[in-house]
């Protein structure tokens, strides 16, 4: 028999949050297989930044840019406990509380809720959702998912409230799920070796679509050290080029939508098989698309057809993961890229067209034992390559290869707090590669754009 779900996209909690073409696309694809087997389907966006009951009276909406990017609505909140050290205002990103309750107030007859989790050290604003659940839809199960779920399991189980935790992929899990606690047989199972038997996310179910994800694959033929890309898929699997261009047809149709944001692991790898035939079959069927990669893409198969393809194609936001200049540790963390190729890569794109300030290239600094120099010859050595150096501070994710290194070198209790994997605290910094000299950099950064 058909249930009534309720998807919830929970609020951040964090010192700072900027929408970064954020979207709870996990949580949507679960959202179309449920409607494909008969259910009924609805969502609250803890995140929306257009929802129609905000601001309260006396606030200003958030800033919002053309391309689908830009702020959210916020509330400085009490800094938890583990976090007090801080001077910073700790803030809840998203609707109010009161809106919250009052959307889940017009929603008794809900059979069940379905909540994700992005960053683990963002699980306080999850677990303010289930605790508002308990108390407004006291007698409906939860189930919880997604990064935070998988990547801290036991640390959800414990502390999180909810009924049920579901870690890795969800498709097939929550199909089995919903034969256990309803007894009901799914109608329609898709087949985890075909990522085109999806059925698409309930992308329908967003208040106001100003930019929309797009997934062309799984996983990531590649095992950086750093990285949790396999916790999730162990296998790189890809779309059919042709079927992910009807979905790009089809929203941009329905909704009118021009910005999209690939949310890949690897979406440039092997190009031929992927981006060049996606690209040419956009253009035939002229689309007008911006796109936006805020997830690093890779610089080695950058080369002149590429560069030209992703210019006129209308890639406005690139950028890559490169980061570091040091070789050794490219070779030790997964060798994904050397020196030689960003400085290839910045020279294609520059000849296709894009400026300096358009190539973000992605350094990763506070890597457990990392120098400041190391950071620093980094950054001189993107800028003498053409591009513009963007520091990602590293989060250490439990599962990674890293870990155990990242949990010897952390002053932080990292193993029994998720919030101290926050990339902001630079949990894995030392002596050398310090905060201070952390800030400098940073500013040192912006004063020069
Ligand atoms: C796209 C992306 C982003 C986007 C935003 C995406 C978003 N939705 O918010 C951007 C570029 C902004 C981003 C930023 C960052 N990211 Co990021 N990101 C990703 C990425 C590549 C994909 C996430 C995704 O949507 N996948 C596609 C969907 C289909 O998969 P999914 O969400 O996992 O959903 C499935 C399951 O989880 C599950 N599921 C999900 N929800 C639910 C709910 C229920 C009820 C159930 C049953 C199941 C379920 O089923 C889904 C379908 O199979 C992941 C890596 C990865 N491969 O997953 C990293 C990842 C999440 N990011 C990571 C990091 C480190 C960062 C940054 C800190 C990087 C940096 N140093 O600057 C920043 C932080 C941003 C900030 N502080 O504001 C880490 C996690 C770190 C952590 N400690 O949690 C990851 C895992 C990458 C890594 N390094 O390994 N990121
Ligand atoms: S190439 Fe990127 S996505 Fe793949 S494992 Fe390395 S960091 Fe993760």
């Amino acid at each position: 028999m058909s249930k009534k779900i309720l998807l919830i996209n929970p609020w951040i909690h964090d010192f700072a949050a900027y929408d970064f073409w954020i979207k709870p696309l996990g949580l949507l694809y679960l959202g179309g297989l449920l409607r494909q087997n008969g259910h009924k389907v609805h969502f609250i966006d803890c995140l929306d930044p257009y929802h129609p009951a905000m601001p309260p009276e006396g606030h200003k909406q958030p800033k919002r840019h053309s391309y689908g990017n830009g702020k959210f609505f916020r509330q400085i909140i009490s800094t938890p406990d583990a976090l007090k050290m801080y001077s910073r205002n700790y803030c809840r990103y998203g609707i109010s509380p009161e809106v919250f309750r009052k959307e889940l107030k017009n929603k008794q007859d809900t059979d069940i809720v379905l909540i994700t989790s992005m960053m683990t050290y963002w699980y306080p604003g999850v677990f303010e959702v289930i605790k508002i659940l308990k108390d407004v839809l006291p007698q409906v199960p939860i189930v919880l998912g997604g990064k935070y779920a998988t990547l801290c399991h036991d640390h959800a189980v414990k502390f999180s409230g909810a009924d049920f935790i579901i870690a890795g992929a969800g498709e097939k899990l929550i199909l089995q799920l919903f034969h256990k606690i309803f007894d009901e047989k799914p109608l329609f199972i898709p087949d985890e070796n075909n990522l085109d038997s999806y059925p698409y996310p309930a992308f329908d179910l967003i208040n106001k679509i100003d930019q929309l994800p797009l997934i062309t694959s799984r996983g990531c033929p590649y095992h950086c050290s750093y990285c949790a890309s396999h916790i999730f898929n162990d296998k790189f699997r890809r779309r059919d080029p042709v079927k992910v261009a009807d979905e790009i047809e089809y929203w941009q149709k329905i909704s009118g939508v021009k910005n999209f944001s690939f949310y890949d692991d690897a979406l440039l790898v092997n190009p031929e098989e992927m981006i060049i035939p996606l690209l040419h079959g956009l253009k035939k069927r002229n689309l007008s698309c911006k796109f936006h990669c805020p997830n690093g893409l890779h610089l080695r198969e950058i080369n002149e057809e590429l560069s030209e393809l992703l210019y006129i194609s209308g890639f406005k936001t690139i950028r890559f993961g490169f980061e570091t200049s040091d070789l050794k540790r490219q070779l030790q963390t997964g060798g994904k890229v050397i020196n030689e190729e960003l400085l290839n890569g910045v020279r294609h794109l520059k000849k296709a067209g894009y400026k300096t300030d358009e190539i973000g290239i992605y350094l990763l600094c506070g890597l457990p034992g990392q120098k400041a120099r190391e950071v620093i010859d980094s950054i001189e050595f993107v800028q003498e390559c053409g591009a513009k150096p963007v520091l990602a501070e590293y989060s250490p994710i439990p599962g990674t290869k890293m870990w155990t290194e990242a949990v010897a070198s952390s002053s932080f209790d990292i193993q029994g707090e998720p919030l101290y994997h926050n990339n902001s605290l630079l949990p894995c910094r030392n002596d050398d590669f310090s905060y201070t000299v952390y800030e400098k950099l940073k500013m040192e950064l912006k004063n020069r754009n």
